[in-house]
Protein backbone atom coordinates (compact mmCIF):
# COMPACT_ATOMS: atom_id res chain seq x y z
CA UNK A 1 0.00 0.00 0.00
CA UNK A 2 1.34 3.56 -1.26
CA UNK A 3 1.22 6.84 0.04
CA UNK A 4 -1.37 8.71 -2.07
CA UNK A 5 0.48 11.21 -4.33
CA UNK A 6 -1.29 14.55 -3.51
CA UNK A 7 -0.90 17.85 -5.74
CA UNK A 8 -1.56 21.25 -4.72
CA UNK A 9 -5.46 20.69 -5.75
CA UNK A 10 -5.76 18.31 -2.88
CA UNK A 11 -7.24 21.13 0.11
CA UNK A 12 -9.17 18.40 1.68
CA UNK A 13 -9.13 17.91 5.44
CA UNK A 14 -8.14 14.43 4.69
CA UNK A 15 -5.10 15.62 2.68
CA UNK A 16 -3.80 17.89 5.78
CA UNK A 17 -4.72 15.19 8.11
CA UNK A 18 -2.89 11.74 6.56
CA UNK A 19 0.43 12.45 7.07
CA UNK A 20 2.92 10.20 6.11
CA UNK A 21 4.01 9.42 9.20
CA UNK A 22 -0.29 8.68 10.01
CA UNK A 23 -0.16 6.44 6.97
CA UNK A 24 2.79 4.31 7.91
CA UNK A 25 1.15 3.78 11.51
CA UNK A 26 -2.14 2.83 9.67
CA UNK A 27 -1.73 1.16 6.47
CA UNK A 28 -1.62 -2.37 8.01
CA UNK A 29 -4.40 -2.17 10.03
CA UNK A 30 -7.72 -3.79 8.87
CA UNK A 31 -10.87 -3.71 10.38
CA UNK A 32 -13.08 -6.88 10.60
CA UNK A 33 -15.00 -5.99 6.94
CA UNK A 34 -11.36 -5.71 5.72
CA UNK A 35 -11.36 -1.86 5.14
CA UNK A 36 -8.15 -0.54 5.17
CA UNK A 37 -7.02 3.30 5.39
CA UNK A 38 -6.31 3.48 1.27
CA UNK A 39 -10.29 2.33 1.19
CA UNK A 40 -10.87 5.62 3.95
CA UNK A 41 -8.77 7.94 1.66
CA UNK A 42 -9.42 7.11 -2.06
CA UNK A 43 -12.60 9.03 -2.40
CA UNK A 44 -10.43 11.89 -1.30
CA UNK A 45 -7.92 11.17 -3.39
CA UNK A 46 -9.75 10.71 -6.38
CA UNK A 47 -11.32 13.78 -6.07
CA UNK A 48 -9.21 16.44 -5.16
CA UNK A 49 -11.49 19.54 -4.50
CA UNK A 50 -13.26 17.45 -1.68
CA UNK A 51 -13.73 19.15 1.48
CA UNK A 52 -13.67 16.16 3.64
CA UNK A 53 -12.29 13.25 1.12
CA UNK A 54 -12.98 10.29 3.70
CA UNK A 55 -15.80 7.69 4.50
CA UNK A 56 -15.44 5.56 6.72
CA UNK A 57 -16.26 1.73 5.84
CA UNK A 58 -17.81 0.54 9.45
CA UNK A 59 -17.89 1.80 13.39
CA UNK A 60 -14.44 0.07 13.95
CA UNK A 61 -13.00 2.12 11.27
CA UNK A 62 -13.17 5.22 13.24
CA UNK A 63 -11.10 3.27 16.45
CA UNK A 64 -9.11 1.86 14.11
CA UNK A 65 -8.06 5.10 12.10
CA UNK A 66 -8.46 7.21 15.33
CA UNK A 67 -4.99 9.11 14.36
CA UNK A 68 -6.51 9.79 10.88
CA UNK A 69 -10.33 10.66 12.11
CA UNK A 70 -9.85 12.16 15.45
CA UNK A 71 -8.33 15.96 14.00
CA UNK A 72 -10.90 15.86 11.20
CA UNK A 73 -13.83 15.45 13.30
CA UNK A 74 -12.20 17.69 16.17
CA UNK A 75 -12.14 20.79 13.40
CA UNK A 76 -14.97 20.02 11.48
CA UNK A 77 -17.51 19.80 15.07
CA UNK A 78 -15.21 21.08 17.01
CA UNK A 79 -15.80 17.82 19.60
CA UNK A 80 -12.36 16.09 21.01
CA UNK A 81 -12.07 12.53 21.50
CA UNK A 82 -12.54 13.17 25.15
CA UNK A 83 -16.25 14.84 24.47
CA UNK A 84 -19.41 13.08 24.68
CA UNK A 85 -22.61 12.99 21.93
CA UNK A 86 -25.69 14.30 23.61
CA UNK A 87 -29.51 13.94 22.01
CA UNK A 88 -32.01 15.91 22.05
CA UNK A 89 -34.84 15.29 19.80
CA UNK A 90 -37.62 16.55 21.96
CA UNK A 91 -39.72 19.56 19.71
CA UNK A 92 -40.90 21.36 22.81
CA UNK A 93 -37.18 22.46 23.61
CA UNK A 94 -37.08 24.17 20.07
CA UNK A 95 -37.55 27.63 19.93
CA UNK A 96 -38.83 28.63 16.41
CA UNK A 97 -41.83 30.65 14.90
CA UNK A 98 -42.13 30.67 11.44
CA UNK A 99 -40.09 33.66 10.74
CA UNK A 100 -41.41 34.20 7.07
CA UNK A 101 -44.93 33.48 7.88
CA UNK A 102 -45.71 35.63 4.75
CA UNK A 103 -43.67 33.09 2.69
CA UNK A 104 -41.41 36.01 1.24
CA UNK A 105 -37.85 34.40 1.36
CA UNK A 106 -38.50 30.78 2.62
CA UNK A 107 -39.37 28.94 -0.34
CA UNK A 108 -39.61 25.43 1.56
CA UNK A 109 -37.76 23.17 4.76
CA UNK A 110 -36.05 20.28 5.17
CA UNK A 111 -34.21 18.16 7.77
CA UNK A 112 -32.78 15.20 7.81
CA UNK A 113 -30.67 12.79 9.65
CA UNK A 114 -28.74 9.57 8.62
CA UNK A 115 -29.05 6.37 10.06
CA UNK A 116 -27.26 2.77 9.83
CA UNK A 117 -28.65 -0.44 10.78
CA UNK A 118 -26.91 -1.60 13.90
CA UNK A 119 -24.30 -4.43 13.30
CA UNK A 120 -24.08 -3.74 9.96
CA UNK A 121 -21.17 -2.57 8.20
CA UNK A 122 -21.56 1.12 6.70
CA UNK A 123 -21.97 1.14 2.86
CA UNK A 124 -18.56 1.63 1.92
CA UNK A 125 -18.16 -1.61 2.88
CA UNK A 126 -21.08 -3.54 2.79
CA UNK A 127 -21.89 -6.49 0.38
CA UNK A 128 -24.56 -6.75 -2.19
CA UNK A 129 -26.34 -9.01 0.25
CA UNK A 130 -25.96 -7.19 3.15
CA UNK A 131 -27.63 -4.18 1.44
CA UNK A 132 -30.58 -6.19 -0.04
CA UNK A 133 -31.22 -7.37 3.18
CA UNK A 134 -31.21 -4.04 4.36
CA UNK A 135 -33.97 -2.72 1.90
CA UNK A 136 -35.77 -5.56 2.73
CA UNK A 137 -36.16 -5.01 6.54
CA UNK A 138 -36.46 -1.23 6.10
CA UNK A 139 -39.19 -1.61 3.20
CA UNK A 140 -41.25 -3.78 5.47
CA UNK A 141 -40.55 -1.65 8.36
CA UNK A 142 -41.69 1.57 6.92
CA UNK A 143 -44.89 -0.13 5.01
CA UNK A 144 -46.19 -0.52 8.49
CA UNK A 145 -46.26 3.29 9.43
CA UNK A 146 -49.68 4.34 9.80
CA UNK A 147 -51.22 7.83 10.15
CA UNK A 148 -49.10 10.87 7.92
CA UNK A 149 -46.29 8.63 7.90
CA UNK A 150 -48.12 6.06 5.78
CA UNK A 151 -46.97 5.47 2.68
CA UNK A 152 -45.64 3.42 0.17
CA UNK A 153 -41.42 1.66 -1.05
CA UNK A 154 -39.89 2.68 -4.48
CA UNK A 155 -37.20 0.71 -5.63
CA UNK A 156 -34.54 2.53 -7.90
CA UNK A 157 -34.51 -0.92 -10.05
CA UNK A 158 -37.44 -0.63 -12.62
CA UNK A 159 -38.29 2.98 -11.81
CA UNK A 160 -38.29 4.87 -15.25
CA UNK A 161 -35.83 7.65 -16.15
CA UNK A 162 -38.87 9.77 -16.16
CA UNK A 163 -39.76 9.50 -12.10
CA UNK A 164 -36.50 9.41 -11.07
CA UNK A 165 -35.49 12.44 -12.94
CA UNK A 166 -39.03 14.37 -11.75
CA UNK A 167 -38.43 13.13 -8.40
CA UNK A 168 -34.57 14.70 -8.33
CA UNK A 169 -35.33 17.62 -9.86
CA UNK A 170 -38.16 18.31 -7.10
CA UNK A 171 -35.87 17.63 -4.25
CA UNK A 172 -37.10 14.62 -2.97
CA UNK A 173 -34.90 11.90 -4.44
CA UNK A 174 -30.89 11.44 -4.47
CA UNK A 175 -28.77 12.14 -7.65
CA UNK A 176 -27.21 8.70 -9.44
CA UNK A 177 -23.59 8.72 -9.99
CA UNK A 178 -22.04 11.16 -7.53
CA UNK A 179 -18.25 10.95 -8.18
CA UNK A 180 -17.65 11.48 -4.18
CA UNK A 181 -20.07 8.40 -3.56
CA UNK A 182 -18.55 6.20 -6.33
CA UNK A 183 -14.96 6.07 -5.50
CA UNK A 184 -15.97 5.87 -2.01
CA UNK A 185 -17.35 2.59 -2.50
CA UNK A 186 -20.80 3.68 -2.07
CA UNK A 187 -22.36 3.51 -5.89
CA UNK A 188 -21.65 -1.12 -6.25
CA UNK A 189 -24.24 -2.78 -7.60
CA UNK A 190 -26.15 0.49 -8.95
CA UNK A 191 -29.62 0.66 -8.70
CA UNK A 192 -29.78 -2.65 -7.00
CA UNK A 193 -31.07 -2.35 -2.97
CA UNK A 194 -31.46 1.67 -2.96
CA UNK A 195 -34.95 3.11 -3.17
CA UNK A 196 -36.91 5.74 -1.72
CA UNK A 197 -40.36 5.74 0.32
CA UNK A 198 -42.60 8.68 0.60
CA UNK A 199 -46.01 9.37 2.10
CA UNK A 200 -48.80 10.72 -0.49
CA UNK A 201 -47.82 14.78 -0.02
CA UNK A 202 -44.02 13.22 -0.01
CA UNK A 203 -43.69 15.46 3.38
CA UNK A 204 -42.07 12.53 4.95
CA UNK A 205 -39.56 10.17 3.39
CA UNK A 206 -36.84 7.88 3.41
CA UNK A 207 -34.18 7.12 1.38
CA UNK A 208 -32.54 3.65 1.22
CA UNK A 209 -28.72 2.85 0.62
CA UNK A 210 -27.63 5.94 -0.17
CA UNK A 211 -24.91 7.03 1.11
CA UNK A 212 -26.05 6.16 4.57
CA UNK A 213 -28.39 2.94 4.70
CA UNK A 214 -31.60 5.65 5.60
CA UNK A 215 -31.97 8.88 5.22
CA UNK A 216 -34.92 10.28 6.95
CA UNK A 217 -36.68 13.27 5.80
CA UNK A 218 -39.28 15.58 7.02
CA UNK A 219 -39.63 18.51 4.15
CA UNK A 220 -42.19 20.91 2.87
CA UNK A 221 -43.08 23.91 1.22
CA UNK A 222 -42.11 27.12 3.65
CA UNK A 223 -40.73 28.31 6.84
CA UNK A 224 -42.52 26.06 9.46
CA UNK A 225 -39.53 24.67 11.02
CA UNK A 226 -41.37 23.44 13.79
CA UNK A 227 -43.60 21.43 12.18
CA UNK A 228 -41.05 20.08 9.77
CA UNK A 229 -39.24 18.98 13.06
CA UNK A 230 -41.87 17.97 15.01
CA UNK A 231 -42.95 15.30 12.00
CA UNK A 232 -38.88 14.09 11.53
CA UNK A 233 -38.74 13.39 15.47
CA UNK A 234 -42.65 11.43 15.82
CA UNK A 235 -41.02 9.47 12.56
CA UNK A 236 -37.51 8.50 14.08
CA UNK A 237 -39.19 7.44 17.18
CA UNK A 238 -41.62 5.18 15.62
CA UNK A 239 -39.16 3.21 13.32
CA UNK A 240 -36.69 3.19 16.90
CA UNK A 241 -39.49 1.11 18.04
CA UNK A 242 -38.81 -1.75 14.88
CA UNK A 243 -35.15 -1.53 14.80
CA UNK A 244 -31.65 -0.51 16.30
CA UNK A 245 -29.50 1.52 14.60
CA UNK A 246 -25.80 2.52 14.84
CA UNK A 247 -24.79 4.31 17.59
CA UNK A 248 -22.28 5.33 20.30
CA UNK A 249 -21.86 7.46 23.56
CA UNK A 250 -19.16 9.10 22.33
CA UNK A 251 -19.51 9.61 18.21
CA UNK A 252 -23.66 9.76 18.59
CA UNK A 253 -25.32 8.13 15.51
CA UNK A 254 -22.40 6.53 13.18
CA UNK A 255 -22.27 7.72 9.71
CA UNK A 256 -20.25 6.78 6.56
CA UNK A 257 -19.06 10.27 6.39
CA UNK A 258 -17.34 11.95 9.36
CA UNK A 259 -19.46 14.94 8.71
CA UNK A 260 -22.84 13.35 9.54
CA UNK A 261 -21.49 12.21 13.12
CA UNK A 262 -23.64 12.29 16.35
CA UNK A 263 -27.09 13.64 14.96
CA UNK A 264 -26.18 12.94 11.51
CA UNK A 265 -28.72 15.75 11.29
CA UNK A 266 -29.09 18.65 8.33
CA UNK A 267 -31.93 21.47 8.59
CA UNK A 268 -31.98 23.08 5.77
CA UNK A 269 -33.90 26.08 4.51
CA UNK A 270 -33.99 27.09 0.55
CA UNK A 271 -33.98 31.29 0.68
CA UNK A 272 -34.13 33.78 -1.04
CA UNK A 273 -32.03 36.24 -0.52
CA UNK A 274 -30.43 37.82 -3.39
CA UNK A 275 -29.72 41.41 -2.52
CA UNK A 276 -27.59 39.71 0.23
CA UNK A 277 -25.59 37.34 -1.75
CA UNK A 278 -24.78 40.32 -3.89
CA UNK A 279 -21.96 40.92 -1.08
CA UNK A 280 -20.99 37.14 -0.63
CA UNK A 281 -18.76 38.16 2.14
CA UNK A 282 -21.16 39.36 4.19
CA UNK A 283 -23.43 36.55 3.78
CA UNK A 284 -20.59 34.11 4.81
CA UNK A 285 -20.30 36.05 8.02
CA UNK A 286 -23.67 35.94 8.69
CA UNK A 287 -23.57 32.29 7.87
CA UNK A 288 -20.40 31.45 9.70
CA UNK A 289 -21.53 33.66 12.80
CA UNK A 290 -24.60 30.90 13.19
CA UNK A 291 -22.36 27.89 12.31
CA UNK A 292 -24.11 27.55 9.14
CA UNK A 293 -23.23 26.25 5.43
CA UNK A 294 -24.48 27.59 1.98
CA UNK A 295 -25.12 24.94 -0.41
CA UNK A 296 -26.53 25.60 -4.08
CA UNK A 297 -30.49 24.43 -4.96
CA UNK A 298 -29.99 21.03 -5.94
CA UNK A 299 -28.01 19.59 -3.13
CA UNK A 300 -24.29 19.47 -2.04
CA UNK A 301 -21.77 20.89 -4.77
CA UNK A 302 -24.49 22.69 -6.85
CA UNK A 303 -25.30 26.21 -7.51
CA UNK A 304 -27.59 29.17 -6.65
CA UNK A 305 -30.43 29.59 -9.05
CA UNK A 306 -31.89 33.23 -9.00
CA UNK A 307 -30.90 33.93 -5.50
CA UNK A 308 -32.01 31.11 -3.64
CA UNK A 309 -29.69 29.11 -1.48
CA UNK A 310 -29.77 25.88 0.71
CA UNK A 311 -28.61 26.84 4.35
CA UNK A 312 -27.90 24.38 7.09
CA UNK A 313 -26.62 23.86 10.00
CA UNK A 314 -23.36 22.94 9.64
CA UNK A 315 -22.33 20.96 13.15
CA UNK A 316 -24.05 17.99 13.84
CA UNK A 317 -21.24 16.45 16.80
CA UNK A 318 -21.44 17.66 20.37
CA UNK A 319 -24.89 19.32 19.71
CA UNK A 320 -27.91 18.28 20.15
CA UNK A 321 -30.70 17.61 17.34
CA UNK A 322 -32.89 21.12 18.96
CA UNK A 323 -29.52 22.74 18.30
CA UNK A 324 -29.16 22.00 15.66
CA UNK A 325 -31.89 23.29 13.95
CA UNK A 326 -31.84 26.27 16.58
CA UNK A 327 -28.68 27.22 14.81
CA UNK A 328 -30.11 27.43 11.38
CA UNK A 329 -33.42 28.77 12.36
CA UNK A 330 -31.67 31.72 14.61
CA UNK A 331 -29.31 32.16 11.51
CA UNK A 332 -32.19 32.25 9.02
CA UNK A 333 -34.26 35.30 11.16
CA UNK A 334 -30.74 36.89 10.57
CA UNK A 335 -30.71 36.87 7.08
CA UNK A 336 -34.32 37.57 6.58
CA UNK A 337 -33.31 40.67 8.85
CA UNK A 338 -30.70 41.66 6.66
CA UNK A 339 -32.58 40.67 3.84
CA UNK A 340 -35.23 43.46 4.18
CA UNK A 341 -33.05 46.03 5.66
CA UNK A 342 -30.91 45.68 1.81
CA UNK A 343 -34.69 46.37 0.10
P1 LIG B 1 -28.24 15.85 2.08
O1 LIG B 1 -29.26 16.75 2.63
O2 LIG B 1 -28.72 14.47 2.12
O3 LIG B 1 -26.92 16.09 2.74
P2 LIG B 1 -28.04 17.17 -0.57
O4 LIG B 1 -27.36 18.45 -0.21
O5 LIG B 1 -27.54 16.46 -1.77
O6 LIG B 1 -27.97 16.06 0.54
O7 LIG B 1 -29.59 17.48 -0.73
C1 LIG B 1 -30.46 16.45 -1.10
C2 LIG B 1 -31.68 16.99 -1.82
O8 LIG B 1 -32.48 17.69 -0.91
C3 LIG B 1 -31.36 17.93 -2.96
O9 LIG B 1 -32.25 17.69 -4.01
C4 LIG B 1 -31.64 19.28 -2.36
O10 LIG B 1 -31.99 20.26 -3.33
C5 LIG B 1 -32.82 18.95 -1.47
N1 LIG B 1 -33.00 19.94 -0.40
C6 LIG B 1 -32.15 20.24 0.60
N2 LIG B 1 -32.67 21.18 1.39
C7 LIG B 1 -33.89 21.50 0.88
C8 LIG B 1 -34.93 22.41 1.26
N3 LIG B 1 -34.82 23.17 2.34
N4 LIG B 1 -36.03 22.43 0.49
C9 LIG B 1 -36.17 21.63 -0.59
N5 LIG B 1 -35.24 20.76 -0.99
C10 LIG B 1 -34.11 20.69 -0.26
N1 LIG C 1 -16.89 13.69 0.32
C1 LIG C 1 -17.41 14.98 -0.06
C2 LIG C 1 -18.68 15.32 0.69
C3 LIG C 1 -18.50 15.58 2.15
C4 LIG C 1 -19.71 16.02 2.94
N2 LIG C 1 -20.94 15.67 2.36
C5 LIG C 1 -21.54 14.53 2.42
C6 LIG C 1 -22.64 14.30 1.47
N3 LIG C 1 -21.29 13.70 3.23
C7 LIG C 1 -16.35 16.02 0.21
O1 LIG C 1 -15.40 15.69 0.92
O2 LIG C 1 -16.46 17.15 -0.30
Amino acid sequence: MEYPKFTQEHKSLMAKYLTKDVFDSLKDKKTVNGFTISDVVNSGVQNPDSGIGAYAGDEESYTTFAPFFDPIIEEYHGFTKNDKHQSDLNPDNLDAKNPDPDNKFIVSTRIRVGRNVDNMPLGPAITKEQRDEIEKVVSTTLSSLEGSLKGKYFPLDGMSKEDQDALIKDHFLFKEGDRFLETAGLNRNWPLGRGIYHNTEKTFLVWVNEEDQLRIISMQQGGDIKEVFTRLTTAIGELEKKMKFSFNEHLGYITSCPTNLGTAMRASVHIAVPKLAADMEKFKAICDKHHLQIRGIHGEHSESEGGVYDISNKRRLGVTEVQCVQDMYDGVVELIKVEKSLA
